[in-house]
């Protein structure tokens, strides 16, 4: 095992080297932990209702100055923050890595898909297309029209602490809005660093005469209260929030009332199925990284599979050789593919859950716990004799439940039973399987895949899913709309007022 640095001594070095004061990172207030072993790395000042109140009220003047800076100008800003994200890419993935404990290539994936969004919003920035619609009136011309919305907040998870950020945050900058983001209370300082690239990011833009106002892209750490705070400040116009489903209950109804937009990116149950003629090498290694990257902490995770009678043991006993052997450790040692939970909390929660799948009748594989310090799990498998108790419900750590199927349609429906819709797969050879899988009689999920894992979606197309993951779209596709107003704008160049509908009202 090589000796590897204290996690707070790197994070610490690291910080500095990003451009982060090391003067915030005090004896008191919110702690910033590396669930490597566990220890505080520092603390820092918990945003109170009066700093969101604050950086709310400078975002809305900012927001006002941003939107009369021309499109593509907005995004060369985005394409030097995406300069920033590729010269700190190794220090800055290592940083997710000391804060989330995902494995070292996960954690500069993390970065790439931070950059891909970039280069994604900059070429955005020259094709927020609008429409022109045929009217039924002569010499009319009618058309439809995308406008900033003004303040963008963002209330981001700890598992994709900076990357969730930079899909809301990219986007919603070229298109001429503002940004207030509330990180995770438990990754505050990959934060930091992001919003200290960005701020570099912003004084290349103005020093080569941009104009960026003074606010625009405010990072607010703190807890429950500054996330209240935020979600209910009348000059915030969208609250993009991702998170447990729980926390989407507690958000909706607060927007609504006060009819904000609301961008949800809440629980996933994903599953997929595997038929008789899957590839089932190709179909192992999808389903071992799906369920067990990232310890399981993904909310495209896979947490359900449904394997045909034809391949099931076959599948599951080389499945379960693999969750006995998978190394699991200090996620920088380039050998670990598992590495920590995040705190004591998810492994109490894989505890009651693998307590509950035994009580149905569940036969366990792993799931045991392994010396810290640190929450360090061996990811369990369960065989249960039916979808049931556990099963449908969203436990955040690495615990996936198998049932054996005999027939296609009945493995639909089953993955279609849980209450999320977030990501869901196929693994088939057969071309009617394939297709049964993504028609309107397949998958209800946002995400439908077919000989891929749930998880690890590119970030191109649109990402989100349905029922309680909570319906909204980020990253690709047009998932931009989101951002924006529409404006239906109809000009009449004729001399005369015909009416639509050709009503008469004749004065
Ligand atoms: C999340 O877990 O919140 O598809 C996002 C994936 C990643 C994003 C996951 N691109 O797994």
């Amino acid at each position: 095992m090589t000796t590897l640095q204290s996690p707070a001594e790197e994070a610490r070095q690291i910080l500095g080297a990003l451009g982060v004061d090391l003067g915030r990172l005090g004896a008191t207030g919110l702690p910033a932990r590396s669930p490597i072993d566990g220890a505080v790395i520092g603390h820092l000042a918990d945003s109170d209702a009066r700093a969101v109140d604050r950086a709310v009220g400078r975002a809305a003047e900012a927001a006002r100055a941003w939107r009369d800076v021309p499109a593509p100008k907005r995004g060369e800003l985005v394409r030097l923050f995406g300069e920033e994200l590729r010269a700190a890419k190794e220090p800055l993935g290592r940083l997710v890595t000391l804060e989330v404990g995902k494995i070292l290539s996960e954690g500069l994936g993390e970065v790439q898909e931070m950059i891909d969004v970039c280069d994604f919003a900059v070429g955005l920035s020259r094709q927020l297309y609008g429409l022109t619609i045929a009217t039924e009136r002569p010499d009319h011309r009618m058309s439809e029209s995308w406008r900033p919305l003004g303040v963008v907040g963002v209330i981001s998870a700890f598992n994709f602490p900076v990357a969730v950020w930079a899909w809301n945050a990219a986007l919603a900058l070229v298109c001429g809005n503002a940004v207030v983001w509330k990180p995770s209370e438990k990754t505050p300082l990959t934060a930091l660093a992001v919003d200290a690239l960005l701020a570099r990011a912003l004084a290349r833009f103005r020093a080569a005469g941009g104009d960026a106002p003074e606010g625009l892209a405010a990072t607010l750490i703190g807890g429950r209260a500054a996330g209240e705070a935020l979600v209910d400040d009348a000059r915030v116009a969208l609250i993009s929030a991702t998170g447990s489903t729980a926390m989407g209950r507690a958000v909706a109804p607060r927007l609504a009332a006060r009819f904000a937009k609301a961008l949800l990116e809440l629980g996933g149950n994903n599953a997929a199925i595997v038929c008789p003629s899957a590839d089932l090498d190709l179909t192992l290694r999808a389903v071992a990284f799906a369920a067990m990257g990232t310890a399981g902490q993904r909310c495209t995770t896979l947490r359900r599979l449904f394997v045909h009678d034809a391949v099931y043991d076959a599948f599951v006993s080389r499945l379960a050789k693999a969750y006995g052997s998978v190394a699991i450790g200090d996620p920088r040692d380039p050998k670990t593919l598992v590495g920590p939970l995040i705190d004591e909390a998810a492994a109490g929660g894989m505890a009651r859950a693998l307590d509950a799948a035994s009580g149905l009748g569940g036969r366990v594989t792993g799931g045991e716990r392994l010396p810290g310090p640190g929450v360090y799990v061996r990811p369990a498998l369960v065989e249960l004799p039916r979808q049931e108790g556990p099963m449908l419900e969203e436990t955040f750590a690495p615990i996936l439940y198998v049932v054996r199927i005999a027939d296609l349609d009945a493995a639909i429906a089953l993955n279609n039973a849980a209450a999320q819709g977030l990501s869901s797969s196929i693994f088939t050879n057969d071309l009617r399987e394939a297709e049964l899988f993504l028609s309107d009689r397949g998958s209800d999920c946002g995400i439908a895949n077919v000989n891929i894992g749930p998880s690890g979606a590119e970030i191109g197309g649109a990402f989100g899913g349905e029922k309680e993951t909570g319906g909204g779209r980020e990253s690709g596709s047009d998932a931009w709309k989101a951002y924006m107003r529409r404006a239906t704008n109809t000009v009449n160049w004729s001399r005369s007022l015909p009416l639509a509908q050709g009503v008469r009202f004749d004065v």
